[in-house]
């Protein structure tokens, strides 16, 4: 880390800026913001020291017990600050029609404007911190590099979890390679001898994206996909525009791969909504009867993929993420071993509990200590009615710290894609997988898919969100026309991969799940990949192909009777008729923009169904 007394200063030791347009940007934004200094970050190991012990002092981080939790932090956040604000996210492109009716839109000059405001003085008292990030392996031709400007150590600290940042970064970020600008201030300036607050934010947020101008302005958070901005604004708002124009896709996916015990190996992606199971299913680690027959899984992302058409004539993915930031509760050596492994060091906490001997704790981890300090820093017993940790409070994590980490995770050239899966929280209607007919019949899936709220303790189907390919809080530009794009990848890709819906939450009378979930899911991608290779017949039904009871294997599956598994395939004409009504808000809300392809596919559908 190089700090300058003054911003007009930017040569240091170490780092050698080739970017003429970087050190303005820089110096203008220091001027703005009124910042105390301003640091260039190298993302050495030294910096993280010297960062995280700064971040100690100030009370944002507490060092977790050295023994246990090497290296490790825990982070309460302001209670106001505890998840992505989607009412206070922006997408200004030059017309309103190009953010669509599923976005905030605002025009981009005005709001321009008006963030300058925001920001003038924002940082005052603060140190501005320079990151130089790359989402995607350093020398992919995807690869997308932006730079952050930031009054946040502990974004700072975050981002060398979850992306390539510092000086490798620079040292590629020669005069003519662009960068996506990402502006972020917490909104929460110093005045002389006022004292700081271990979380720092302001109650008014802003998340802006500027898709045509390919930039990012962050006010007033500290957390998560709001402040990390080469994730969610980056990797997926502005990618998906640029992903648009170039003819790739930018999506909320995990990628895995799956080797059979013939050592066929098949990589697929998952588009879930958030907590809905990503994490779970990237990391998931095979039944033991699986496991003795000699399948292994192996894990290149779990929230974020870029697919491109590849030179084998597949569909190829990359992460273009290097860390997880994961939903801690219900995390434990029973759901998810993998992710355990992987943050058994150099990880955040942000918004757990904290226990006597220095521990992290939360919902569902093991049997709760008889005390502990709660994300909200009081003291907490079991019983006393409060939640030791948030329900978004999450861990940052090296991704390389994942027992079962795939070899080629950070291949340029990505991983080729054999299927892709859609799915989310559905107590009702559909089954635990099904196939599409095609890929037209397969974007369908995607763009209807929604999760339920759960009012299904009554066995009543609750009310659908519908979360177009998990993408409807992450599309930088009109819905309508990303379907569109969608459809038209088909004709770029000679072996398409094959496209799935599944459903782990599907529920009895009642309310309990049907499926066994976590582990077992295996069973269900077992039956996918033997789909992908032609192995295993499907039965046609006015929904998709769908599995047989002989060939689904529920071998060792204690107390899944055929009766079960026909209850969680049960298809309910009554239930796909509501389904399709269900539909028609967002049918009607994009019927501008709706490709004429997706109207015949509900109407095949209803011509099916009745
Ligand atoms: P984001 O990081 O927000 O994008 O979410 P994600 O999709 O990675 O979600 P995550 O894996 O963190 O989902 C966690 C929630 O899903 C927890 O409540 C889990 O208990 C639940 N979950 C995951 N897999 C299963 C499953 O197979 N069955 C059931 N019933 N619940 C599951
Ligand atoms: C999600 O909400 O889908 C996340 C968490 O992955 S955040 O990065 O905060 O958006
Ligand atoms: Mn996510």
């Amino acid at each position: 880390m190089t700090s300058l007394a003054s911003p007009i200063n930017h040569t240091s030791n170490s780092m050698t800026l080739q970017h003429p347009q970087l050190k303005a940007w820089v110096d203008q934004t220091a001027a703005l913001t009124g910042a105390a200094e301003v640091v260039w970050c190298t993302g050495s190991d030294a910096e993280w020291n010297s960062l995280t012990s700064l971040l100690v002092e100030r009370g944002t981080f507490i060092r977790l017990n050295p023994e246990k939790h090497p290296n490790s932090f825990l982070a309460r956040s302001h209670e106001s600050d505890t998840a992505r604000v989607e009412d206070r996210t922006f997408i200004c492109s030059l017309r309103e029609v190009d953010a669509g009716p599923t976005n905030n839109w605002r025009n981009p000059s005005d709001m321009r404007d008006m963030m300058t405001e925001k920001f003038r003085g924002s940082m005052q008292g603060r140190t501005l911190y320079v990151v130089p990030f790359c989402m995607g392996p350093l020398d992919s031709p995807l690869a997308l590099i932006g730079v952050q400007l930031t009054d946040s150590p502990y974004v700072v600290v975050s981002m060398k979890i979850m992306c390539h940042m510092g000086e490798k970064v620079l040292q590629r970020l020669t005069a003519d390679r662009s960068y996506i600008p990402c502006l972020h201030s917490l909104g929460a300036p110093l005045k002389p001898g006022q004292a700081d607050v271990a979380w720092p934010c302001n109650d008014e947020k802003y998340i802006v994206h500027f898709p045509e101008a390919r930039e990012v302005w962050s006010y007033g958070s500290g957390y998560g996909g709001n402040a990390l901005l080469g994730k969610k604004c980056v990797a997926l708002r502005i990618a998906s525009s640029i992903a648009r124009d170039e003819g790739w896709l930018a999506e909320h996916m995990l990628i895995m791969g799956l080797e059979s015990p013939d050592g066929t190996k098949t990589y697929l992606t998952a588009a879930f909504p958030s907590a809905c199971g990503k994490t779970n299913l990237a990391m998931i680690v095979p039944p033991d009867q699986y496991r003795e027959q000699g399948w292994k899984t192996t894990l290149v992302g779990d929230d974020i993929a870029w697919l491109w058409p590849g030179k084998s004539g597949r569909l190829h993915a990359i992460n273009p993420e290097t860390g997880f930031f994961g939903v801690a509760p219900g995390t434990s050596w029973q759901s998810n071993s993998g992710a355990m492994e992987a943050m058994s060091a150099n990880t955040i906490f942000t918004n757990v509990g904290l226990t006597d001997d220095g521990c992290v704790w939360w919902e569902g981890l093991s049997d709760p200590p008889a005390h502990l300090i709660d994300w909200k820093g009081k003291d907490w017993t079991p019983g006393c009615g409060r939640l030791a940790a948030h329900p978004n409070s999450r861990f940052t994590a090296p991704a390389g710290q994942c027992p079962n980490i795939d070899p080629n995770w950070q291949d340029p050239e990505g991983v080729p894609i054999d299927a892709i899966v859609f799915g989310g929280r559905r107590p009702s209607t559909m089954p635990l997988i099904y196939q599409s007919f095609d890929w037209t019949h397969g974007v369908f899936l995607g763009a209807t898919q929604g999760s339920e709220t759960t009012a299904a303790a009554t066995g009543t189907v609750g009310t659908v969100r519908r979360d177009p390919m998990a993408m409807l809080p992450f599309c930088g530009y009109n819905m309508g026309d990303y379907f569109g794009h969608w459809l038209d990848m088909r004709k770029q890709i000679r072996r398409l991969p094959r496209i799935f819906h599944v459903n782990w939450f599907r529920k009895d009378t009642e309310g309990k799940f049907l499926w066994p979930g976590f582990r077992e899911n295996l069973r269900v991608l077992d039956w996918i990949v033997k789909r992908c290779q032609g192995r295993v017949a499907g039965y046609e039904t006015p929904i998709g192909w769908t599995p047989d009871w002989k060939g689904f294997n529920t071998e060792g599956l204690e107390g899944f009777t055929r009766e079960r598994f026909d209850a969680i395939m049960l298809f309910r004409q009554e239930d796909w008729l509501a389904e399709l009504t269900s539909q028609t808000d967002l049918f009607l809300k994009l019927y501008h923009t709706m490709p004429k392809e997706l109207m015949c596919q509900r109407e095949l559908l209803m011509a099916r169904l009745v």
